[in-house]
């Protein structure tokens, strides 16, 4: 919708005008400033049964280090060709043989990886390593040289999430594929999580870096988290029991762009309706249950989730749980970028 200048029709100046690279903000300016937003993405759900199977394949088709990194990106519906699940956010399921490494390499974009399936992968970042379990949180912060591999005996397969289409927007790209010729400097695993990961800090270090240096949130910790506030309180009316993994030293988000979550949905909880601006990116870790989307137009979409399907709900669309068995979903969003901005918002309605 645009504006009614005083005449609707484009004159012939107008027309002149925008062969010199001028624009009327008067012709465009109401398709800038809706009332309220109206994502272009729509939501979406991958289901893992289906998607498994080209993963296989795509083990037989390319190795991981042929492809570098072997991924099968979640493309939203409404960007088609644009790799991006949505305006802002990239996501993808990662998947390694036994035997198979992808190189180290760095790049501008922050990465965050929740891992689905497999035992005995590791990813190294700035130097450590870090191995894999199902249902771990492993962080790569913009710039931290990072490569996998897989030693163990059978595949593993991870989400990627990215913020690739907001440092595309940007024009912020660097990216290194050749490690310095003296290596990168080791460091002792598990010295992340000692440093950062027991609830306390090292006393010298008093500036936070931009990314959790944490770095690794095992399942095990976030889920005994989650079991024991289902036993002790009652659940959120829209979430069931959610929280966010954060920064041991700001308690904020894990990621300057992105933040991430845990949260579980008792047997038979059934939850309100809500919607904010930052567009979710859902895994389910365990469980089943069902998920309904309400569109702008008001039609509804309804997902019907098991273990390791995937979904997409875009800013701003209002949606609800429904868990038929107890359920535990990890999510990650673009809050943190819209919070730094002052514009995230939020409803229940
Ligand atoms: O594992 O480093 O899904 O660089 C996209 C770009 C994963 C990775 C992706 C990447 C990676």
């Amino acid at each position: 919708m645009t504006a009614e200048p005083a005449s609707a029709q484009t004159s012939t100046w107008e027309n002149g005008l925008r062969e010199r690279n001028l624009i009327p903000l008067w012709t465009v300016m109401r398709g800038m400033l809706p009332p309220e937003p109206t994502p272009p993405a729509v939501a979406h759900h991958w289901r893992y049964a289906e998607f498994k199977s080209e993963l296989e394949r795509a083990a037989v088709e390319i190795t991981a280090e042929q492809a570098e990194r072997r991924v099968l990106l979640f493309e939203n519906p409404s960007y088609p060709g644009e790799s991006r699940i949505t305006a802002t956010l990239h996501a993808g399921i990662q998947y390694l043989l036994p035997g198979e490494t992808a190189a180290q390499h760095r790049h501008a974009q922050s990465a965050l990886r929740f891992i689905l399936e497999g035992e005995g992968a590791f990813t190294e970042v700035g130097g450590e390593r870090f191995s894999m379990s199902a249902g771990d949180l492993i962080l790569t912060p913009a710039f931290q040289w990072h490569g996998h591999g897989n030693p163990g005996n059978g595949a593993v397969a991870w989400l990627d999430g990215l913020d690739l289409p907001m440092v595309r927007l940007m024009g912020t790209t660097f990216a290194e594929f050749k490690p310095p010729s003296d290596g990168i400097p080791k460091q002792a695993e598990g010295i992340s999580r000692a440093r950062f990961g027991s609830g306390m800090l090292p006393t010298e270090v008093t500036t936070p870096s931009a990314a959790s240096p944490r770095v690794h949130y095992p399942y095990v910790e976030a889920r005994a988290a989650l079991a024991s506030l289902a036993a002790g309180e009652p659940a959120d009316g829209v979430h069931g029991y959610r929280l966010a993994y954060a920064h041991p030293q700001t308690g904020g988000p894990i990621m300057p762009t992105m933040a991430a979550y845990l949260q579980l949905l008792p047997k038979g909880f059934g939850g309100g309706t809500y919607r904010s601006t930052e567009a979710f990116v859902f895994c389910v870790a365990e469980g089943r249950g069902k998920t309904t989307v309400i569109g702008i137009d008001g039609t509804e979409k309804v997902f019907e989730w098991t273990k390791h399907d995937h979904f997409v709900i875009p800013g701003w669309l209002r949606f609800r749980h429904k868990a038929q068995n107890e359920s535990v979903l990890f999510s990650f969003s673009d809050r943190p970028l819209q919070q730094s901005m002052g514009l995230w918002r939020d409803a229940r309605d």
